[in-house]
Order: structure tokens, then C-alpha cells, then sequence
């Protein structure tokens, strides 16, 4: 098959957020389907559509109860099969989340498991506790242990994630044949692929105890194991491979070595995937633990991972991280200046972009006050753990304020109406009050706008082999300055990055394609937050 997805500039929709229809102050399908000319208009030809299954909402939709239903707060079958068939008309096509790591204990699979029924025990991890606690020391992705003792039968069940997200059990070969059904249903329906979520650690190779270790005890047992590339192998084999589609993997922990035993494209695994070190440059061991942001760490990594793979998921914001322009950009005086330099970055990298809804107006991280505003369960979690260890309120407060995934789950602001034009009612989760001054209504018509800048780079990007297919290779980075060259049948553009509020000097000539400050020809100085395309 073709690889089309190589050229495709990806938009992410985080349902819950985008687009409320009927001013119930939740985001759904007719919402989106409302906006497909918005993001027609942007020039992307795919969305990534985050869960719209039907789900008791634990995990805003990552804990999924019926993988053929649609969440009725989204809307129906019939919208879903629409907003398809209108995307399509539009020449963008649509990949799902596939949850299959774990599913909602309130999953009908789960709800027979529990009872103890012979065909759907296995389908999850039941075992006995050991000396009156858990059967192993594993602890979760959102802290604690990761096992759950049910009174039913008194055994305890295996959660990777909240107690509500039961893990599956891929020893038993019924779970995967379900598996691969549910991808067929959703291929049928014209969906070309999908963003496959935690997927290299479906495949749990034993339950012993995990060596000591500060967070994610146990984890050798479950991170990419061999088991794990024999289901990817034969997903791709019996289902993916007889459609036009292409899998992203989140794959997290990933090393560039275990990345490429996952998409290499002779493994016949995934196509791509998300990795985690670029996200990690500005923490200590876990992300609520936040250490400086210093742009040469940053720019290693990219650069590592560029050269090291042949083809990379890029992206700098999604529904569980902060906003990128608070994080790594100055989202108060350069604003608009490092929103900017940070879609050049994203659009001129070597592999297929992902843009987050929001991204492209350069939201900024939220403006809560408090735990009452926060929604993730995450968050919640987390922040009773610091209660409990008896850290100051005020910290605990400074962790999430930084670091919560709510940050990019405030709505779509779409204009100064009420709560940025994302609803009618009241929202789920509250605005950030800057939508007055930060929104699409604004932006659609200024040619200055970071909205613009965006599309100008993605018809940039769309016109120019150079950037879509050419080589990476870092030509300079400096402690607040990236510098690399695209390079593609001898045609070469060069990237210039300024990472800091200060004028800098570079010795580089060459006509400006594009850069944040509209200037014509490059002048051996480069600006506050400036972003250059020299060619
Ligand atoms: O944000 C994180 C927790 O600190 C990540 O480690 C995240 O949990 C991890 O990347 C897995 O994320 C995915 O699966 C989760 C879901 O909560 C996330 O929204 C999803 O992107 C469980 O399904
Ligand atoms: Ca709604």
C-alpha cells in the first residue's frame, strides 16, 4: 500500500472539548462535524479522533465499556457514520483510538469476569494475594498499586491504570481474536487507521515481582516484551494489512532501539510512534517531579530520535500534556512570537506532524485556582498521594497547576462568547478566562495571527518534497539555538530556532522562506523567539 500517511499533517480532536452541539457542556460529534471546515481550512487531511466509545468516563473515554457503541453524550452511530462520510467529502480521512490494553470494569467482558464466569475469567488477570496484600508489588501508571482486591471472590485484579480500567489478558488467545474484530468493524466503516494507545505494554510475560525501582515497579515484565511484537505482527497481518491505513503507536518508555523494533518498516509491526523522551527533557524521573526547561536538552533529543529513525510521529502537545507554548515557549510577553517558532519546529521535522486542537491559536496552560476546577482523575489521584506524604498544600498545588493533563483539556476557544463559544451550557471544565484575547474567531482573519502562521506552514510543508521527504541533519545546537538542514535530491532548506527573548548572531545567508518576524532576507541576526526557513 502506499504510504499517504507519510505525507499527512495530523489533527487531534479531544471530543470532550472541542465542540458542544446541544449546550449540554460536553463536546460531541455533531460539534466536530460543525467545525470540519475550520480544520478543512487549517490544511490537514487526517483527525485523530480520541475515544467516542461508550464509556462510564473514568478516564474521559480511555476506559471503554462497549467498543462498537458510541458514548451517547458524543452522540449517536449514525453521527459518527456521518461525520466519516463528511470528512471524506472533505478529503480528510479519520483514525480512532484503540483502547486495548484495558477496558472499563463496567465492559460487559469484565462484569461476566467478575462473577467469576468460566468463558470471560481469563479474559482479564485474576490472582490471590500474598500475605494479606497484593499478589506482586507492581505499582500503576497513576500511582499506587496496581492491583484491586474484589470482594466477589476475594482474588485481585491487575490495573495498569485507574481501578476502573482492568487490564486484558493476551495469554488468552480469545482476547485478541475480540481484538482484531472490533478493528474490523471500525476499518469497514471507512476509518483509515489507528492511534494505538499504550501499546507496548499490552503483553504481560509473567506476574512476578518487579525489581525495586521508584515508580512503575514491575514494569521489565510488561514493556515490549517478544509477546507484545507477535500481537502487533499479527494484527498487521490478519486485519491492517487488507485496508488502506496506518497505526501510530503510544508507545511509552520507548527507547530509539525498541522504537524501531516496533515501526521499522521491515518489522510489519506499527507505522510510527509517539515517543517520550522530548516530553521528559524538562522533568526528574516522573513528570510531576519538574526540573528546568533547557532548550539543548530538548534539541538533543529531537535531534537523536530524527536521525535514529527513519520516520518519527512528531508532536508537542496532546490531551495528557501541558500546552507547549507555557511549556517550552514564553506564552506572556512572546506569546504569539513562540507559538509560533514552535510550529515551525513541529511542521519541518522529518515525519508526520500532530497537532493538538488549540495548538494551532497557541493556548496557553489553564488558570485554575484550585482542585475544584481540576476534572482528571490522574490529577486527583496524585494529589491525594502528596496529601497523604504530608506535602504542603501549596505544593501539591504547584505539582498539578504545572503539570495536570487538564491544561489541555480546557475548551476549544472559539470566540469572546461565553466560556470561548465551546458551549451554550456550562462546560464540563471550565474556559481559560484568556479566551477573550486567544481565540479562532480573532485569529481567522488576521494574516498575522498564529492560525495563519500555521496554515502557511502547512501549505509550506504540503508543497515542498524537501520538507516532507528530505534527510535530517543538525547543523548547530546551541544552548538556546537549533539549527538543522532538510535535504532532498540535493535541494536543501535549512531551520533556524530561536529558543530565548534575546537577539541573537548567526552566520547563515540565504532568502527567508518564512520566518515569525515577515522579514525578506536573513541579516546575520536572529530575533526574540524567531523562527527562519532559509532555502
Ligand atoms: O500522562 C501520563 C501519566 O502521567 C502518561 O503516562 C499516560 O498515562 C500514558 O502516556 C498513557 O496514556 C494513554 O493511556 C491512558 C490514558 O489515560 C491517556 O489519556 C492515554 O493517552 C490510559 O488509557
Ligand atoms: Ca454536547
Amino acid at each position: 500500500m502506499d504510504r499517504w500517511w507519510q505525507d499527512a499533517v495530523v489533527y487531534q480532536i479531544y471530543p470532550r472539548s472541542f465542540k458542544d452541539s446541544n449546550g449540554d457542556g460536553i463536546g460531541d460529534i455533531p460539534g466536530i462535524i460543525s467545525k470540519l471546515d475550520y480544520i478543512k481550512d487549517l490544511g490537514v487531511n487526517v483527525i485523530w479522533l480520541s475515544p467516542v466509545y461508550k464509556s462510564p468516563n473514568d478516564d474521559n473515554g480511555y476506559d471503554i465499556s462497549d467498543y462498537r457503541d458510541i458514548n451517547p453524550e458524543f452522540g449517536t452511530m449514525e453521527d459518527m457514520e456521518r461525520l466519516i462520510a463528511e470528512a471524506g467529502r472533505r478529503g480528510i480521512r479519520i483514525i480512532m483510538d484503540l483502547v486495548i490494553n484495558h477496558t472499563s470494569d463496567e465492559h460487559p467482558w469484565f462484569v461476566k469476569s467478575r462473577q467469576g464466569h468460566p468463558e470471560y475469567r481469563d479474559y482479564y488477570y485474576w490472582r490471590k494475594g500474598k500475605n494479606g496484600g497484593p499478589p506482586n508489588n507492581w505499582t500503576g501508571f497513576f500511582g499506587g498499586s496496581a492491583w484491586e482486591k474484589d470482594e466477589q471472590t476475594g482474588e485481585w485484579y491487575l490495573h495498569l491504570f485507574s481501578k476502573k480500567q482492568p487490564d486484558l489478558n493476551y495469554h488468552n488467545p480469545r482476547v485478541l481474536e475480540e481484538v482484531k474484530d472490533i478493528m474490523r468493524f471500525w476499518l469497514d466503516k471507512g476509518i483509515a487507521g489507528f492511534r494505538c494507545d499504550v501499546i507496548n505494554i499490552i503483553y504481560k510475560t509473567s506476574l512476578e515481582d518487579g525489581k525495586s525501582r521508584l515508580i512503575l515497579k514491575g514494569i521489565e515484565h510488561y514493556l515490549s516484551q517478544e509477546g507484545n511484537h507477535k500481537i502487533l505482527r499479527t494484527l498487521r497481518e490478519e486485519v491492517l494489512s487488507k485496508y488502506d491505513c496506518f497505526t501510530v503507536g503510544e508507545t511509552v518508555f520507548v527507547t530509539p532501539s525498541m522504537a524501531r523494533d516496533l515501526c521499522g518498516a521491515d518489522r510489519g509491526e506499527l507505522d510510527m510512534v509517539f515517543s517520550f523522551e522530548h516530553m521528559e527533557t524538562d522533568q526528574f524521573i516522573v513528570k510531576w517531579f519538574k526540573r528546568r526547561f533547557r532548550p539543548k536538552r530538548f534539541f538533543r533529543v529531537i535531534s537523536k530520535w530524527q536521525r535514529e529513525l527513519d520516520w518519527n510521529a512528531n508532536y508537542l502537545e496532546n490531551h495528557d500534556q501541558p500546552r507547549s507554548v507555557s511549556r517550552f515557549g514564553d506564552d506572556g510577553r512572546f506569546w504569539e512570537k513562540s507559538a509560533k517558532m514552535l510550529a515551525m519546529l513541529l511542521l519541518t521535522l522529518r515525519g508526520t506532524p500532530y497537532i493538538y486542537q488549540g495548538q494551532e491559536i497557541g493556548m496557553t496552560n489553564f488558570d485554575f485556582v484550585s482542585m475544584q476546577d481540576i476534572r482528571d482523575v490522574e490529577s486527583h489521584n496524585i494529589y491525594k498521594i502528596a496529601c497523604d506524604l504530608h506535602f504542603p498544600k501549596w505544593f501539591r498545588w504547584s505539582l498539578i497547576k504545572r503539570t495536570s493533563r487538564d491544561n489541555a483539556r480546557t475548551p476549544m476557544q472559539w470566540d469572546t462568547g461565553e466560556h470561548g463559544g465551546f458551549t451554550d451550557g456550562s462546560p464540563w471544565i471550565n474556559a481559560n478566562h484568556n479566551y477573550t484575547r486567544i481565540n479562532v474567531a480573532d485569529q481567522k482573519n488576521d494574516p498575522n495571527s498564529v492560525l495563519s502562521f500555521y496554515k502557511d506552514l502547512i501549505r509550506l510543508r504540503s508543497a515542498s518534497p524537501v520538507l516532507r521527504k528530505g534527510t535530517f541533519k543538525p547543523l548547530k545546537i546551541g544552548r538556546k539555538v537549533f539549527i538543522y538542514e532538510r535535504e532532498y535530491l540535493g535541494r536543501k532548506l535549512k531551520v533556524i530556532l530561536n529558543f530565548s527573548p534575546r537577539t541573537r548572531k548567526i552566520d547563515m545567508q540565504g532568502n527567508v522562506l518564512i520566518s515569525n518576524y515577515k522579514r525578506g532576507v536573513l541579516d546575520g541576526k536572529i530575533y526574540p523567539w524567531e523562527g527562519v526557513i532559509i532555502g
